[in-house]
């Protein structure tokens, strides 16, 4: 049975987790009406993750006997400047799902879960791969700068990166 306290922090991470879903999803779509089929089919995959963290979560509060909320959401940007505020936005977005994370696993120690502590190690190493990723496609868009001819280089690239990278369970 899950106690009080760790099913609100779940239930924090379940918005959380959908809130990055929508977010990449706002991305995708921006992408996409830019032509940059790439980077939209990137983001769209990474959207679809998300709810799958998402999801994974709601069975998992559901099944140890707690109630999962399925949260309200704010409506994310529905433009964006340029590739390179995606991508930074993205990456600050994960720095902060990670310090969520973190919280959620200091509370099941101190609340002696261990269950879910276990459970929650997946998250945990799973962000670990997503900020590296996204400071690994931070960089190469440094490297770009404004070129033309390199951000269709990205774009490409990006593609081929999509589903390979993630969907791991
Ligand atoms: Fe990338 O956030 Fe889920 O875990």
């Amino acid at each position: 049975m899950l106690n009080e306290k760790i099913e609100i922090s779940l239930n924090a991470q379940i918005k959380m987790e959908a809130q990055s879903s929508q977010f990449y999803l706002a991305m995708a779509s921006w992408a996409e009406t830019e032509g940059l089929t790439g980077t939209a089919k990137f983001l769209y995959t990474h959207s679809d993750e998300e709810r799958e963290h998402m999801l994974k979560l709601v069975k998992f509060v559901n099944e140890r006997g707690g109630r999962a909320h399925i949260p309200d959401l704010d409506a994310p940007p529905s433009t964006f400047d340029s590739v390179t505020e995606i991508f930074k936005m993205l990456l600050q977005h994960e720095v902060n799902v990670t310090a969520s994370i973190n919280e959620v696993v200091d509370i099941c120690l101190s609340e002696k879960d261990y269950t879910t502590h276990n459970f929650m190690q997946w998250y945990v190493a799973e962000q670990l791969e997503e900020e590296a990723l996204a400071r690994n496609i931070m960089d190469k868009l440094q490297m770009i700068g404004n070129e033309k001819s390199g951000l269709y280089l990205f774009d490409r690239d990006l593609e081929q990166m999509a589903p390979a990278e993630q969907n791991k369970e």
